[in-house]
C-alpha cells in the first residue's frame, strides 16, 4: 500500500525522481525527504503492476525498435477521469487503422485504468496509455510479433506554468511539415512522433513556447501536442482533421462549449496570414489544456494579450473538468 506525500501526489511525469536510497547515514530527517520525494509510481504492465524501477519492457518491443504501436495521453480531475470514452473510441480507431489487435475489452481497458489511478492513490493527474506491437524480431514485420503490450502510467504533468495560462504563449512556424496523410496519417496516435519531436526542436531552438505545423499545402496543421483556434469577428475559425489535425478531444470540446456559449464556430483551411490577423487563438490539448497564444513568428496577436473569448472558452472548461468524468473511487 502506498502512502501520500506531502502534496498528495506520485512523482511529475515530466520530472520523475530517481529512487533514492531509504538508508542514508545522514539519519531521521532526511530518511523522511526521502521517504517524500522517492515515492514509486505503480505502473500497469500486462495485466500485473510494477513499481517504476521494475517497470520494464523488451528491447525486442517493435514499439521501442519502429515505433509501432499506438498512445492516448488522458487527464482525470477531482477524482474523475475526464473524457475516457472518446479517448479510448480514439485509442481502438488507431488500433484498426494500423492492424493492431488490442488484447483486451474497453471494459476491461477502463477497469485497468481506473485500477492504475487507484493504486497511486491520485485524483488529478494524467495518464499515458500505450499498447505497443509487443516483442518481434530484429525485421520490421508485425507479423512477428505474437502479442500486443498494453502499459499504463498514472502520473501528474504540468507542461506550462499557471503564469502562461494568463500572459499567453508564443508560437513559431517551423520548416517541418506536417506529416503528409499519404505517409502516416496524423489522425492515427502512433507512438512514432518524431514529425512532432523535430517540430518541437524548432521552436526550442527559436526560442518560442510553441510550434506551428503547416501540411504539404503551406494550410495550418496544429502544434506539436496541441491543436490550434482563431478568433476574428466573435467567430471561432480551426483547421479541419484533412488538413493534418489530430481529432483532438479538448478540441471537440471547444466545439462544445462554442455551441453552448452561442459563438460560432467553424472548420476552415487556415494559412499563417489568419494567425497573424487574428483578434485571439488558442491552443488545445489534453496536457495543454486550453492556453491562449499572444504572438506568432514576432507579431503580437491582437493586443498581444489573451483575448475574451479565449477567456471565456478556458474558464467553462474548468468547470466541466471539475465537475464531469468517469468517478475513479465509487
Ligand atoms: N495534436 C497532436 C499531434 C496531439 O498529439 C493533440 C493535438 C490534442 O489532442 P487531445 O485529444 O489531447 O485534446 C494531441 C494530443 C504531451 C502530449 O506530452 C500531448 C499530446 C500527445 C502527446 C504528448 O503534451 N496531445
Amino acid at each position: 500500500m502506498l502512502t501520500k506525500d506531502a502534496e498528495g501526489t506520485a512523482g511529475a511525469l515530466v520530472d520523475s525522481p530517481a529512487p533514492l536510497e531509504t538508508t542514508t547515514p545522514a539519519g531521521k530527517l532526511s530518511r523522511k525527504i526521502t521517504a517524500v520525494h522517492s515515492k514509486q509510481l505503480q505502473i500497469y504492465i500486462d495485466g500485473k503492476f510494477y513499481s517504476e524501477a521494475d517497470a520494464k519492457i523488451s528491447v525486442f518491443d517493435h514499439g521501442l525498435l519502429y515505433g509501432d504501436g499506438i498512445f492516448e495521453g488522458i487527464r482525470f480531475y477531482n477524482g474523475r477521469v475526464f473524457r475516457l470514452e472518446e479517448h479510448l473510441e480514439r485509442l481502438w480507431d488507431s488500433a484498426r487503422s494500423i492492424c493492431l489487435e488490442i488484447p483486451m475489452s474497453m471494459n476491461e481497458m477502463t477497469e485497468a485504468l481506473l485500477e492504475t489511478i487507484r493504486q497511486n492513490e491520485l485524483r488529478d493527474g494524467y495518464i499515458r496509455l500505450l499498447v505497443t506491437r509487443g516483442i518481434g524480431n530484429l525485421g520490421l514485420n508485425p507479423a512477428q510479433c505474437k502479442r500486443p503490450s498494453v502499459i499504463i502510467i498514472a502520473s501528474t504533468i504540468a507542461l506550462y506554468s499557471p503564469e502562461i495560462y494568463q500572459k499567453g504563449l508564443t508560437v513559431v512556424t517551423c520548416a517541418t511539415r506536417r506529416t503528409s496523410p499519404g505517409a502516416l496519417n496524423p489522425a492515427v496516435k502512433s507512438l512514432n512522433y518524431l514529425n512532432n519531436v523535430m517540430a518541437r526542436i524548432e521552436a526550442n531552438l527559436a526560442g518560442a513556447d510553441e510550434a506551428l505545423m503547416l501540411n504539404d499545402a503551406g494550410h495550418v496543421a496544429e502544434c506539436t501536442a496541441d491543436n490550434i483556434f482563431v478568433v476574428k469577428r466573435g467567430q471561432i475559425f480551426t483547421p479541419p482533421i484533412a488538413a493534418g489535425a489530430l481529432r483532438g478531444i479538448t478540441r471537440l470540446v471547444v466545439f462544445e462549449m462554442a455551441a453552448e456559449l452561442g459563438i460560432k464556430i467553424t472548420e476552415a483551411d487556415i494559412t499563417r496570414h489568419d494567425v497573424f490577423i487574428a483578434d485571439e487563438c488558442f491552443l488545445t490539448g489534453t496536457a495543454a489544456e486550453i492556453i491562449p497564444v499572444v504572438k506568432a513568428d514576432g507579431r503580437l496577436i491582437g493586443n498581444g494579450k489573451p483575448g475574451p473569448i479565449s477567456a471565456r472558452m478556458i474558464a467553462r472548461f474548468r468547470q466541466l473538468t471539475r465537475e464531469t468524468g468517469r468517478p475513479i473511487y465509487n
